[in-house]
Protein backbone atom coordinates (compact mmCIF):
# COMPACT_ATOMS: atom_id res chain seq x y z
CA UNK A 1 0.00 0.00 0.00
CA UNK A 2 1.33 3.59 -1.21
CA UNK A 3 1.44 6.57 1.13
CA UNK A 4 -1.67 7.77 2.57
CA UNK A 5 -3.03 10.88 -0.02
CA UNK A 6 -2.95 13.80 1.80
CA UNK A 7 -7.00 14.65 1.72
CA UNK A 8 -7.03 11.42 3.95
CA UNK A 9 -4.43 12.06 5.90
CA UNK A 10 -6.32 15.07 6.67
CA UNK A 11 -9.64 13.97 7.74
CA UNK A 12 -8.15 11.20 10.02
CA UNK A 13 -6.41 13.23 11.92
CA UNK A 14 -9.06 15.59 12.60
CA UNK A 15 -11.30 12.65 12.95
CA UNK A 16 -8.98 11.30 15.20
CA UNK A 17 -8.52 14.68 17.19
CA UNK A 18 -12.50 15.05 17.20
CA UNK A 19 -12.52 11.13 19.20
CA UNK A 20 -9.67 12.17 21.68
CA UNK A 21 -12.00 15.67 22.07
CA UNK A 22 -15.07 13.16 23.10
CA UNK A 23 -13.17 10.85 24.93
CA UNK A 24 -11.74 13.37 27.24
CA UNK A 25 -14.91 15.02 27.98
CA UNK A 26 -14.23 18.00 26.44
CA UNK A 27 -16.82 17.82 23.59
CA UNK A 28 -19.02 19.53 25.69
CA UNK A 29 -17.25 22.49 25.91
CA UNK A 30 -18.09 25.63 23.41
CA UNK A 31 -16.76 24.96 20.11
CA UNK A 32 -13.21 26.16 18.92
CA UNK A 33 -12.80 29.36 16.79
CA UNK A 34 -11.83 27.76 13.82
CA UNK A 35 -13.71 29.99 11.31
CA UNK A 36 -16.22 28.02 10.33
CA UNK A 37 -14.51 24.95 9.45
CA UNK A 38 -13.02 21.84 10.88
CA UNK A 39 -9.16 22.55 11.25
CA UNK A 40 -6.57 20.49 9.73
CA UNK A 41 -4.58 19.20 12.74
CA UNK A 42 -2.15 16.34 10.74
CA UNK A 43 -1.43 14.21 13.73
CA UNK A 44 -3.82 14.29 16.72
CA UNK A 45 -1.64 12.17 18.83
CA UNK A 46 1.18 14.93 18.83
CA UNK A 47 -1.61 17.84 18.03
CA UNK A 48 0.69 18.71 15.74
CA UNK A 49 0.12 19.71 12.51
CA UNK A 50 -1.09 23.04 10.17
CA UNK A 51 -2.18 25.07 13.10
CA UNK A 52 -0.98 25.43 16.66
CA UNK A 53 -3.07 23.91 19.22
CA UNK A 54 -3.57 26.36 22.13
CA UNK A 55 -5.45 25.41 25.35
CA UNK A 56 -7.29 29.06 27.10
CA UNK A 57 -8.42 28.34 30.64
CA UNK A 58 -10.36 31.57 30.81
CA UNK A 59 -11.67 32.42 34.74
CA UNK A 60 -15.29 33.49 33.62
CA UNK A 61 -17.71 36.49 32.53
CA UNK A 62 -18.13 37.92 35.96
CA UNK A 63 -16.82 41.66 34.57
CA UNK A 64 -16.78 44.10 31.21
CA UNK A 65 -12.93 43.77 31.75
CA UNK A 66 -13.49 39.95 31.31
CA UNK A 67 -15.55 39.52 28.50
CA UNK A 68 -13.24 42.16 26.91
CA UNK A 69 -10.24 39.80 27.65
CA UNK A 70 -12.49 36.68 26.09
CA UNK A 71 -13.13 38.70 22.73
CA UNK A 72 -9.48 39.62 22.56
CA UNK A 73 -8.35 35.87 22.54
CA UNK A 74 -10.77 34.66 20.50
CA UNK A 75 -10.67 37.24 17.65
CA UNK A 76 -6.34 36.37 18.07
CA UNK A 77 -6.51 32.58 18.38
CA UNK A 78 -8.47 32.07 15.02
CA UNK A 79 -7.86 29.59 12.20
CA UNK A 80 -7.08 32.53 9.97
CA UNK A 81 -3.86 33.19 12.33
CA UNK A 82 -3.10 29.54 12.08
CA UNK A 83 -4.55 28.49 15.65
CA UNK A 84 -6.93 25.77 16.82
CA UNK A 85 -8.41 27.37 20.09
CA UNK A 86 -9.57 25.58 23.02
CA UNK A 87 -11.90 27.71 24.97
CA UNK A 88 -12.70 26.65 28.14
CA UNK A 89 -14.56 28.67 30.42
CA UNK A 90 -13.94 28.23 34.75
CA UNK A 91 -17.15 30.22 35.40
CA UNK A 92 -15.29 31.76 38.28
CA UNK A 93 -14.10 28.12 39.89
CA UNK A 94 -10.65 27.35 40.36
CA UNK A 95 -11.55 23.94 40.08
CA UNK A 96 -13.08 24.30 36.84
CA UNK A 97 -9.36 25.92 36.01
CA UNK A 98 -7.57 22.91 37.45
CA UNK A 99 -9.98 20.13 34.95
CA UNK A 100 -9.29 22.36 32.10
CA UNK A 101 -5.76 22.96 32.37
CA UNK A 102 -5.62 18.79 33.24
CA UNK A 103 -8.02 18.33 30.16
CA UNK A 104 -5.22 20.47 27.83
CA UNK A 105 -2.58 17.71 28.62
CA UNK A 106 -4.28 14.91 27.76
CA UNK A 107 -5.44 16.47 24.60
CA UNK A 108 -1.44 17.42 23.80
CA UNK A 109 -2.25 20.58 22.79
CA UNK A 110 0.77 22.75 21.81
CA UNK A 111 0.68 25.86 24.53
CA UNK A 112 -1.73 26.52 27.55
CA UNK A 113 -2.55 29.95 28.29
CA UNK A 114 -4.43 30.42 32.23
CA UNK A 115 -5.66 33.88 33.45
CA UNK A 116 -5.22 32.17 37.14
CA UNK A 117 -8.78 33.09 39.12
CA UNK A 118 -6.52 33.21 42.44
CA UNK A 119 -2.53 33.02 42.87
CA UNK A 120 -2.21 29.38 44.96
CA UNK A 121 -2.80 26.08 44.43
CA UNK A 122 -1.32 25.92 41.19
CA UNK A 123 2.05 24.09 41.48
CA UNK A 124 0.56 19.90 40.51
CA UNK A 125 -0.99 20.80 37.46
CA UNK A 126 1.77 23.25 36.70
CA UNK A 127 3.91 20.47 36.92
CA UNK A 128 2.37 17.78 34.93
CA UNK A 129 1.86 20.31 32.17
CA UNK A 130 5.77 21.03 32.53
CA UNK A 131 6.44 17.21 33.12
CA UNK A 132 4.67 16.77 29.91
CA UNK A 133 6.40 19.10 28.14
CA UNK A 134 3.60 21.66 27.14
CA UNK A 135 4.77 25.33 27.95
CA UNK A 136 2.15 27.65 30.02
CA UNK A 137 1.43 31.45 29.58
CA UNK A 138 -0.06 33.28 32.20
CA UNK A 139 -2.24 36.47 30.97
CA UNK A 140 -3.56 38.55 33.38
CA UNK A 141 -3.18 37.43 36.29
CA UNK A 142 -0.27 35.44 38.22
CA UNK A 143 0.34 32.43 40.29
CA UNK A 144 2.49 32.07 43.34
CA UNK A 145 4.58 28.60 43.12
CA UNK A 146 7.92 27.56 44.91
CA UNK A 147 9.47 27.17 41.88
CA UNK A 148 8.96 29.88 39.09
CA UNK A 149 10.09 27.39 36.06
CA UNK A 150 6.79 25.89 36.06
CA UNK A 151 5.27 28.51 33.72
CA UNK A 152 7.11 29.94 30.97
CA UNK A 153 6.08 33.28 31.20
CA UNK A 154 3.31 36.16 32.64
CA UNK A 155 1.99 39.04 30.81
CA UNK A 156 -0.37 41.64 32.73
CA UNK A 157 -0.34 44.76 34.22
CA UNK A 158 1.06 46.11 37.38
CA UNK A 159 -1.73 45.70 39.63
CA UNK A 160 0.59 47.21 42.35
CA UNK A 161 1.44 50.31 40.30
CA UNK A 162 -2.99 50.77 39.22
CA UNK A 163 -3.42 50.77 43.46
CA UNK A 164 -0.78 53.67 44.28
CA UNK A 165 -1.61 55.45 40.75
CA UNK A 166 -5.25 55.88 42.64
CA UNK A 167 -3.84 56.76 46.25
CA UNK A 168 -1.82 59.23 44.54
CA UNK A 169 -4.13 60.50 42.25
CA UNK A 170 -6.72 61.27 45.72
CA UNK A 171 -4.09 63.15 47.76
CA UNK A 172 -3.70 65.28 44.66
CA UNK A 173 -7.39 65.32 44.74
CA UNK A 174 -8.05 66.14 47.82
CA UNK A 175 -5.17 69.10 47.58
CA UNK A 176 -6.89 70.55 45.13
CA UNK A 177 -10.48 70.68 47.24
CA UNK A 178 -7.76 71.90 50.30
CA UNK A 179 -9.23 69.15 52.44
CA UNK A 180 -6.05 67.72 52.97
CA UNK A 181 -6.19 68.19 57.05
CA UNK A 182 -9.48 66.69 56.73
CA UNK A 183 -10.19 63.54 58.62
CA UNK A 184 -11.13 61.21 54.85
CA UNK A 185 -13.17 57.68 55.37
CA UNK A 186 -12.54 55.33 53.18
CA UNK A 187 -14.21 52.24 52.12
CA UNK A 188 -12.99 49.68 49.76
CA UNK A 189 -14.81 46.96 47.45
CA UNK A 190 -12.49 44.36 46.95
CA UNK A 191 -12.27 42.20 43.98
CA UNK A 192 -12.22 37.98 44.47
CA UNK A 193 -9.89 38.24 47.59
CA UNK A 194 -6.30 36.22 46.63
CA UNK A 195 -6.45 37.05 43.10
CA UNK A 196 -3.61 38.80 41.77
CA UNK A 197 -5.61 41.90 40.77
CA UNK A 198 -6.79 42.13 43.95
CA UNK A 199 -4.05 42.04 46.25
CA UNK A 200 -1.83 44.20 44.24
CA UNK A 201 -4.58 47.39 43.93
CA UNK A 202 -5.07 46.79 47.87
CA UNK A 203 -1.35 46.99 48.48
CA UNK A 204 -0.67 49.66 46.16
CA UNK A 205 -3.39 51.98 47.61
CA UNK A 206 -2.48 50.98 50.98
CA UNK A 207 0.93 52.34 50.46
CA UNK A 208 -0.32 55.50 49.68
CA UNK A 209 -2.94 54.72 53.04
CA UNK A 210 0.07 54.76 55.02
CA UNK A 211 1.52 58.21 54.27
CA UNK A 212 -1.65 59.98 55.07
CA UNK A 213 -2.03 59.79 58.66
CA UNK A 214 -5.43 61.33 57.86
CA UNK A 215 -7.57 59.11 56.47
CA UNK A 216 -8.98 55.87 57.76
CA UNK A 217 -9.71 53.12 56.31
CA UNK A 218 -13.19 51.81 57.46
CA UNK A 219 -13.81 48.53 56.02
CA UNK A 220 -12.32 46.37 52.86
CA UNK A 221 -14.91 43.62 51.57
CA UNK A 222 -15.43 41.68 48.83
CA UNK A 223 -17.64 42.07 45.92
CA UNK A 224 -15.81 39.31 43.90
CA UNK A 225 -15.74 41.61 40.60
CA UNK A 226 -19.26 41.37 40.61
CA UNK A 227 -22.12 44.46 39.97
CA UNK A 228 -24.05 42.80 41.90
CA UNK A 229 -22.16 41.83 44.96
CA UNK A 230 -20.35 45.24 44.64
CA UNK A 231 -24.02 46.69 45.68
CA UNK A 232 -24.61 44.37 48.53
CA UNK A 233 -21.33 45.25 49.64
CA UNK A 234 -21.66 48.83 49.35
CA UNK A 235 -25.29 48.61 50.80
CA UNK A 236 -23.70 47.15 54.41
CA UNK A 237 -21.10 49.96 54.09
CA UNK A 238 -23.84 52.55 53.95
CA UNK A 239 -25.94 50.70 56.73
CA UNK A 240 -22.73 50.79 59.13
CA UNK A 241 -21.11 53.76 58.52
CA UNK A 242 -23.34 57.32 58.43
CA UNK A 243 -20.36 58.87 56.48
CA UNK A 244 -18.02 57.19 53.96
CA UNK A 245 -15.84 60.14 51.98
CA UNK A 246 -14.53 57.42 49.33
CA UNK A 247 -15.54 54.29 47.82
CA UNK A 248 -12.45 52.12 46.33
CA UNK A 249 -13.79 50.11 43.73
CA UNK A 250 -11.40 47.37 42.47
CA UNK A 251 -13.23 47.03 39.28
CA UNK A 252 -15.79 49.11 37.51
CA UNK A 253 -18.76 46.75 37.62
CA UNK A 254 -18.13 46.88 41.54
CA UNK A 255 -18.11 50.49 40.73
CA UNK A 256 -21.93 50.30 38.75
CA UNK A 257 -23.05 48.43 41.86
CA UNK A 258 -21.77 50.99 44.64
CA UNK A 259 -23.20 53.39 42.80
CA UNK A 260 -26.95 52.04 42.67
CA UNK A 261 -26.22 51.44 46.57
CA UNK A 262 -25.56 55.01 46.86
CA UNK A 263 -28.43 56.42 44.66
CA UNK A 264 -30.79 54.02 46.31
CA UNK A 265 -29.57 55.45 50.09
CA UNK A 266 -30.19 58.90 48.45
CA UNK A 267 -26.92 60.20 48.97
CA UNK A 268 -24.70 62.03 45.62
CA UNK A 269 -21.53 60.29 44.18
CA UNK A 270 -18.94 61.83 41.31
CA UNK A 271 -17.29 65.58 41.29
CA UNK A 272 -20.59 67.01 42.35
CA UNK A 273 -21.21 64.84 44.59
CA UNK A 274 -20.73 63.37 48.68
CA UNK A 275 -19.10 60.71 47.93
CA UNK A 276 -16.08 60.16 45.81
CA UNK A 277 -16.07 57.08 43.94
CA UNK A 278 -12.66 55.64 42.12
CA UNK A 279 -12.53 52.56 40.02
CA UNK A 280 -10.25 50.29 37.95
CA UNK A 281 -10.44 48.54 34.26
CA UNK A 282 -11.88 51.95 32.58
CA UNK A 283 -14.01 49.91 30.57
CA UNK A 284 -16.16 51.86 28.11
CA UNK A 285 -18.99 51.97 30.49
CA UNK A 286 -17.02 53.37 32.58
CA UNK A 287 -15.59 56.03 30.98
CA UNK A 288 -19.35 56.48 30.28
CA UNK A 289 -20.17 56.68 33.99
CA UNK A 290 -17.27 59.15 34.27
CA UNK A 291 -18.91 61.49 31.88
CA UNK A 292 -22.33 61.61 33.54
CA UNK A 293 -19.75 62.65 37.08
CA UNK A 294 -21.07 59.65 38.88
CA UNK A 295 -16.88 58.38 38.99
CA UNK A 296 -14.74 60.53 39.62
CA UNK A 297 -11.22 59.15 38.15
CA UNK A 298 -10.75 55.03 36.68
CA UNK A 299 -7.34 53.74 36.78
CA UNK A 300 -7.10 51.95 33.42
CA UNK A 301 -6.07 48.03 33.13
CA UNK A 302 -5.78 46.85 29.87
CA UNK A 303 -7.67 43.11 28.63
CA UNK A 304 -6.26 43.03 25.39
CA UNK A 305 -3.88 40.68 26.00
CA UNK A 306 -4.04 37.90 23.31
CA UNK A 307 -2.11 39.67 20.59
CA UNK A 308 0.78 39.91 22.93
CA UNK A 309 0.52 36.54 24.07
CA UNK A 310 0.12 35.44 20.26
CA UNK A 311 3.82 37.29 19.75
CA UNK A 312 5.20 35.11 22.76
CA UNK A 313 3.99 32.11 21.27
CA UNK A 314 5.30 32.96 17.34
CA UNK A 315 8.68 33.79 19.51
CA UNK A 316 8.78 30.20 21.24
CA UNK A 317 7.75 28.58 18.00
CA UNK A 318 10.81 30.16 16.23
CA UNK A 319 12.90 29.04 19.65
CA UNK A 320 13.37 32.48 20.70
CA UNK A 321 13.84 33.11 24.34
CA UNK A 322 10.49 35.26 25.68
CA UNK A 323 11.06 37.83 29.13
CA UNK A 324 9.83 36.10 31.98
CA UNK A 325 7.29 39.17 32.69
CA UNK A 326 6.13 41.50 30.96
CA UNK A 327 4.11 44.63 31.73
CA UNK A 328 1.59 46.34 29.80
CA UNK A 329 1.50 49.97 29.54
CA UNK A 330 -1.85 52.00 31.25
CA UNK A 331 -3.38 55.58 31.96
CA UNK A 332 -5.70 56.61 34.14
CA UNK A 333 -8.98 59.16 33.71
CA UNK A 334 -10.89 61.72 35.45
CA UNK A 335 -13.75 63.67 34.80
CA UNK A 336 -11.47 67.25 33.92
CA UNK A 337 -10.48 65.56 30.83
CA UNK A 338 -12.27 65.10 27.08
CA UNK A 339 -13.41 61.88 27.25
CA UNK A 340 -15.69 61.60 24.40
CA UNK A 341 -12.82 60.31 21.53
CA UNK A 342 -11.45 57.82 24.39
CA UNK A 343 -15.23 56.67 24.70
CA UNK A 344 -15.52 55.96 20.63
CA UNK A 345 -12.56 54.13 20.21
CA UNK A 346 -12.91 51.79 23.01
CA UNK A 347 -13.47 48.30 22.66
CA UNK A 348 -14.31 47.11 25.36
O1 LIG B 1 -10.09 44.19 36.87
C1 LIG B 1 -11.91 42.71 36.76
C2 LIG B 1 -11.97 41.30 36.33
O2 LIG B 1 -8.03 40.26 36.55
C3 LIG B 1 -7.58 42.47 35.86
O3 LIG B 1 -10.72 40.76 36.73
C4 LIG B 1 -8.58 41.39 35.99
C5 LIG B 1 -9.79 41.79 36.80
C6 LIG B 1 -10.53 43.02 36.32
O4 LIG B 1 -13.06 40.61 36.71
O5 LIG B 1 -12.87 43.51 36.17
Amino acid sequence: MGPMPRMDRKKMGWLLLALLLLLTGCGKREEPVTGGHAPYVEDAATGKGEYIVVGFSQIGSESDWRIGSTESFRSTFTAENGYYLIYDDAQQKQENQLKAVRNFILQKVDYIIVDPIVETGWDAVLKEAKDAGIPVILADRSVKVEDEELYTCWVGSSFEQEGRSAGEWLREYLKKQGREDEEIRIVTLQGTLGSTAQIGRTEGFGKVLEQEKNWVMLDQQSGDFTQAKGQEVMEEFLKNYDRIDVVVCENDNMAFGAIEAIKKADKTCGPDGEIIILSFDAGRAALETLLDKDINAVFECNPKLGPLVSEIIRKLERGESVEKIQYVEEVYFDSTMDLEQIIEERTY
